[in-house]
């Protein structure tokens, strides 16, 4: 049986994530592969009523991490987890670098604390791939402006996401084997190129 592969997309609100995905799911789907398309937080009936908790209520940045926990590891059991295990490919529109980049980058939580909250709940699951969409917040900003009302955390200072930004790229730099890094200010044709190169990669 083929091996299952768990692909991450992660980078600020705005970056392009969704469009891309759209067109590796399409690639990948035409080359005969299983695609599991999946997002977090999100992802299962549980995980979806957590993220609209998560998306429309201001909280305690601890509360924010344990609910976000608590929708991956929902997600883990239910989706990811049985999906590799059957050989097929899952893209998940973010995953735990994002708790990295939001809660500890952009909100000051103990980095620590979510080191222990990853290993209760992925043990040794880790993406084997993560595509990180680099973008400046104003460009971002722009575009999200222009594409829809913003909810709680698009709602965040200039600051906030420029230090999420920076957060992502640390995570980057630690682990340079699992992340492939997008300049996401470029024309969506030619990011799709460029993704699409990687991937063959994967194989
Ligand atoms: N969060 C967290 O804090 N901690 C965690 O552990 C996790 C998440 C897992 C989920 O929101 C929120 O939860 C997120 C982080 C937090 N913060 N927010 N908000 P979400 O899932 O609703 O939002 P998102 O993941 O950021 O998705 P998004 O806002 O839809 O962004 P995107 O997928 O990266 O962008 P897009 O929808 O593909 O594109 C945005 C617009 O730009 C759209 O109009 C496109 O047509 C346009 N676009 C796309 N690409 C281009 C290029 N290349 N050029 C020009 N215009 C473009």
């Amino acid at each position: 049986m083929n091996q299952g592969k768990f692909i991450t997309f992660e980078g600020i609100d705005g970056a392009g994530k969704t469009t891309q995905i759209d067109a590796l799911e399409a690639w990948l789907r035409a080359r005969g592969l299983e695609v599991v398309r999946t997002r977090e937080p999100g992802g299962t009936p549980l995980g979806e009523k957590i993220r609209a908790l998560l998306l429309a209520d201001d909280m305690d940045v601890t509360a924010e991490t344990l609910l976000f926990f608590a929708a991956r590891a929902e997600h883990i059991a239910r989706v990811i987890a049985p999906a590799l295990a059957r050989g097929a490919w899952v893209l998940s529109d973010r995953f735990t670098d994002a708790t990295y980049a939001y809660q500890v980058g952009g909100k000051g939580f103990d980095a620590r604390k979510v080191e222990q909250l990853e290993a209760l709940v992925q043990g040794t699951l880790q993406p084997f791939r993560t595509v990180l969409f680099d973008l400046a917040p104003e460009t971002a900003a722009r575009r999200l402006a222009a594409a829809r009302a913003a909810d709680r955390f698009e709602r965040e200072s200039r600051d906030f996401f420029n230090r999420v930004r920076e957060a992502y790229l640390a995570r980057a730099q630690r682990a340079p084997g699992r992340f492939f890094i997008v300049d996401a200010a470029r024309e969506p044709q030619r990011i799709t190129e460029a993704l699409l190169t990687e991937a063959a990669s994967w194989m």
